[in-house]
């Protein structure tokens, strides 16, 4: 749930409000409370996503009148602005943007929430270096180390008043936080203790009059001010869930951490607000908020580098970068891999090449310049075409600082896809084609690269078989061949006067003799082959299949019968026939056959004849052609020629 509506709020819109430099100064001087670091919550990519309670985040410090931010880490800063705190393991002091820690305190403990007082003389922190964790002062080189508390069971996040004489701190008086926190107050020298409200962690105001801090008492979590003196403890904005409030440095402004959702601890924006409690905007979702102090409305220096690579190693140069009103004092380089310093440094990449140059004039002011210095992918591939099949080789395309990812092909034909670097292509129509070629290295560098391809269609290849049955013949062209497409349509010419299509058909001759059969086939680019073959076609044979005989008394004479079967090729009868034969009694005889394939031919005989032979002279019929040496008899009475009949 969210408590209040962030309607029309950016957090570009948050930093227009006080961006307005003060009268009389530079337009491009820096304003102060314009520097605020925070942890930013990101939004959450890759493994992250896997646990929504672990969002991705970044220390970041933010330039609220330019928008820049640069990743930096900071507990506090000195008075001046010019030197970072760390807690943790010890307390580090660092320069503004480098890593070159001095260890302050070089004992194994904890430490916790330093603050460094206005006047730059000490440096406080909560550490339990002694055991329970107490409130503690050193000298800001580290030396003169003081424990301040007595009797109280845990203190954290110490608050300097303005004149570094007191501080304000949270402090508990049981062990595990049993009894609420409470706000304490004490004199540097450890006098003065005393306990002035429930609450947590305290900020006191740059002009002294309150402290800030987060309460439980109205509910939830709120902000309230209260007096140094424990008086007069007022609400900021009733309501408002909130913590972890902090003043900017001229104390018109507090920067706080709103509570979006309480049942989700990472659902939290990070505010700003004016002292009364007015909204002012928001810098988006984070928490952590830490002000730059020490500012000064002076020029900022303009950051500018120049590069040039080879391979992974890249040279840059930001002798370039100037400041107007002082000088630049400190180059800073923040490369995906590492980091560096100085105005000219060279850098080997392992991967990714983003790059941040960081520049502080002599005044503390900074100013960022980013460049991807990743190199494009560089491309080339090679055609080779079968007629309108094509072979497209990018395989010696190479990235000069990584590799490849992908390559995106497109052929010119509005056919396109994500391909390897050797891919074939068909295109359906020959032409001249611009083939584009898309690539990205893995960090998403991207080359283009364009030639044409001249596509020639290659002619089908006509070629067909025929067998034929008697005066009926099949034609079978699957043997044609187009080597770049596909054969569209098959034409005919049988060489009788007619003509068929299709890849295999059949065709009846209505006589038998040779002719000269021509198949024409087309590509689906209407290229076109020919083959002509030269037919013979012969009509099916005929011949005898059976002869049979029979004989009949009639008194002193007899009559001598034989039956005739004519079949053909297939031993299929046939009928309509005219088979002429001859007795040897030297008289000839003819009948016709019947639709079963069957005549008789018969001679009377006187009873003296004991035998006569019948031998058949010849067969006739349409279209079939008399075989004389297929002549048959299936029962054995005789071999198809010839047949004796006896009385
Ligand atoms: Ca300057
Ligand atoms: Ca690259
Ligand atoms: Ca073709
Ligand atoms: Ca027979």
């Amino acid at each position: 749930m969210r408590f209040f509506p962030r309607a029309g709020l950016t957090l570009l819109g948050a930093l227009c409000l006080d961006a307005h430099p003060p009268a009389g100064t530079p337009s491009n001087a820096a304003p102060t409370n314009d520097e605020i670091g925070y942890v930013a919550l990101l939004p959450c990519t890759g493994a992250c996503e896997a646990s929504s309670s672990a969002p991705r985040t970044a220390n970041i410090l933010l330039d609220r009148q330019t928008g820049q931010t640069i990743p930096m880490t900071a507990d506090a800063w000195s008075p001046d602005g010019m030197k970072r705190l760390m807690g943790g393991v010890d307390i580090l002091v660092l320069p503004v943007l480098d890593n070159t820690s001095v260890n302050l305190t070089n004992h194994p403990a904890h430490y916790w929430t330093p603050a460094w007082s206005p006047d730059g003389s000490l440096i406080a922190f909560a550490s339990d270096r002694d055991g329970s964790r107490s409130l503690y002062t050193m000298k800001a080189d580290g030396s003169d180390l003081l424990r301040l508390d007595t009797g109280i069971a845990a203190v954290s996040q110490p608050t300097w008043a303005p004149d570094s004489t007191r501080l304000a701190f949270t402090c508990n008086f049981e062990p595990q936080n049993v009894s609420p926190s409470e706000i304490c107050v004490t004199n540097v020298d450890g006098s003065g203790f005393a306990r002035l409200t429930e609450g947590r962690d305290p900020d006191w105001s740059p002009d002294g009059t309150r402290i800030v801090f987060t309460t439980e008492r109205y509910g939830g979590s709120q902000l309230a001010f209260v007096n140094p003196d424990g008086s007069d403890v007022t609400r900021v904005v009733p309501g408002w869930q909130a913590y972890g409030a902090r003043w900017a440095p001229d104390g018109t402004q507090i920067a706080f951490v709103s509570i979006l959702d309480p049942d989700d601890f990472w659902s939290t924006s990070l505010d700003i607000m004016s002292v009364d409690g007015t909204f002012l905007g928001s810098l988006g979702a984070g928490f952590s908020p830490v002000w730059r102090p020490g500012r000064r409305p002076t020029l900022r220096p303009v950051a500018s580098f120049t590069f040039s690579c080879s391979g992974f190693t890249c040279t840059f140069d930001a002798s370039g970068s100037s400041d107007s009103d002082g000088s630049v004092i400190t180059y800073a380089w923040q490369f995906w891999d590492g980091d560096a310093s100085g105005a000219q440094v060279t850098h080997t990449f392992t991967a990714t090449h983003g790059t941040l140059l960081i520049v502080m004039d002599n005044d503390g002011s900074w100013n960022a310049s980013s460049v991807n210095v990743d190199q494009a992918p560089i491309l080339s591939f090679t055609t080779s075409c079968t007629g309108l099949s094509c072979t497209f080789d990018a395989s010696a395309s190479f990235d000069p600082d990584g590799s490849i990812a992908w390559f995106i092909w497109r052929f010119g034909d509005s056919i396109d896809g994500v391909r390897p670097a050797r891919t074939t292509h068909a295109y359906s129509a020959p032409g001249t084609y611009t083939v584009t070629l898309t690539a990205s290295d893995q960090d998403g560098v991207t080359s283009v690269f364009s030639q044409t391809v001249a596509v020639v269609n290659v002619p089908p290849v006509a070629s067909f078989v025929s067998t034929c049955d008697g005066l009926t013949c099949t034609f079978n062209a699957s043997s044609s061949i187009d080597v770049d497409g596909t054969i569209a349509s098959y034409a005919w010419n049988f060489g009788d006067t007619t003509v068929g299509t299709g890849v295999s058909l059949s065709h009846a001759y209505t006589k038998g003799g040779t002719y000269r059969v021509a198949l024409r086939v087309t590509d689906g680019s209407g290229a076109t082959g020919s083959q002509e073959q030269v037919l013979t076609v012969v009509p099916a044979d005929m011949h005898i299949g059976d002869l049979d005989r029979q004989t009949t008394n009639q008194g002193n004479a007899w009559i001598a019968t034989v039956s005739i079967s004519v079949h053909d090729t297939g031993h299929n009868v046939i009928g309509n026939v005219v088979v002429t034969g001859s007795w040897t009694d030297g008289s000839a005889t003819s009948c016709i056959t019947n639709a079963l394939g069957q005549c008789t031919a018969s001679i009377r005989l006187a009873r003296k004849a004991t035998s006569i032979s019948f031998q058949v002279q010849s067969v006739l019929a349409a279209g079939l052609t008399y075989k004389p040496a297929s002549n048959h008899d299936p029962d054995g009475d005789s071999n198809g020629t010839s047949i004796t009949v006896t009385r």
